[in-house]
């Protein structure tokens, strides 16, 4: 048997802003269709954000997401996975509320604070749509995307009620250490859906290295008790998914971490991401994973036990 390969996509997440790409989902009805076109080009599991469907800026009221994630479960099966990070200038009893709320089968877990750094994205935008966005690109700076110990556990409490599990989103070497000490404390249970992000300012390279490193520092905590994902922030996307399904990993893409689908090409869709991952796992010979087979692996409760 092939072995299955699961394609996440993250369809519009907190990274950019709407007068970065025409393509970026914002309203409701964008962000849903997007997911449901990413789950229908091959992605088991859809990422979700919401926003501010007149400005774009990120919004992590259960309001926002109602509307997106009732349309996504009639339209496909797709895991449906909804980020606990929200974004960097928000608190953490905001960011869990979504989660909390809907009790989806997934929820993104982020291991550790960090600089998480956007300022440089300013250069190529001589103005901007929107006044939230200049401010909150240049505000990172400054800004600490804060993830203490309290902060992961309240997170892990609060959704565990709800039988949740977790996308646990590393992006250093030091965050599969944190993911080990919650482990020896009971707090997360195997198997670990362990999402490597790699080539944020602020967080480890896009490096192969990097990328080699991070795996076998995974293997060497977690063992069989991992399924290993990457995620490459920009133009490395696609070279980091690579190196992943050779190494046995698993893969995320979509919009959210990268808005290109070639150089100098604007992706018009996530669906058009996703295609281009799943034809590069064919062409090694592999399979995509169906959401069926993401539930098995990820031992997630099932699509008919959420709150939307
Ligand atoms: N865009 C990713 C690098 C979350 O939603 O919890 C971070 C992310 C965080 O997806
Ligand atoms: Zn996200």
């Amino acid at each position: 048997m092939p072995r299955k390969v699961m394609i996440t996509c993250a369809v519009t997440g907190a990274i950019h802003t709407p007068t970065m790409s025409p393509h970026l989902p914002v309203t409701p009805s964008e962000i849903a269709e997007a997911a449901i076109g990413a789950a229908e080009a091959g992605a088991a599991l859809v990422h979700v954000h919401a926003r501010n469907p007149r400005t774009g800026q990120p919004d992590q009221s259960p309001e926002a997401f109602a509307p997106i994630l009732g349309v996504i479960r009639q339209g496909c099966d797709a895991v449906v996975n909804i980020t606990t990070g929200g974004a960097p200038t928000m608190l953490v009893e905001e960011r869990v509320k979504p989660a909390a709320h809907f009790a989806p089968e997934v929820a993104s877990l982020n291991m550790g604070s960090m600089n998480f750094g956007l300022y440089p994205m300013l250069d190529r935008y001589p103005q901007f749509n929107h006044d939230w966005e200049k401010p909150y690109l240049e505000g990172s700076k400054d800004r600490i995307f804060r993830n203490t110990f309290a902060d992961i556990e309240y997170i892990l409490t609060t959704c565990a009620e709800n039988g949740t599990r977790f996308e646990i989103e590393c992006y250093d070497i030091g965050h599969l250490y944190t993911l080990a000490h919650f482990v020896d404390r009971g707090l997360v249970t195997a198997p670990f859906f362990v999402q490597s992000v790699f080539g944020l300012l602020g967080g480890i390279g896009g490096h192969p290295e990097d990328v080699l490193h991070m795996k076998r520092t995974a293997d060497r905590l977690f063992g069989d008790d991992l399924e290993w994902s990457v995620l490459g922030a920009g133009r490395k996307q696609m070279a980091i998914a690579l190196q992943s399904v050779t190494l046995g990993g698993h893969v995320r893409v979509g919009l959210e971490d990268n808005l290109w689908i070639g150089p100098g090409e604007l992706a018009r869709t996530n669906a058009d991401q996703v295609t281009k991952a799943r034809q590069m796992i064919e062409a090694l010979g592999l399979e995509v994973a169906t959401p069926a087979e993401a539930r098995q692996m990820l031992a997630l409760k099932g699509g008919d036990r959420v709150g939307f």
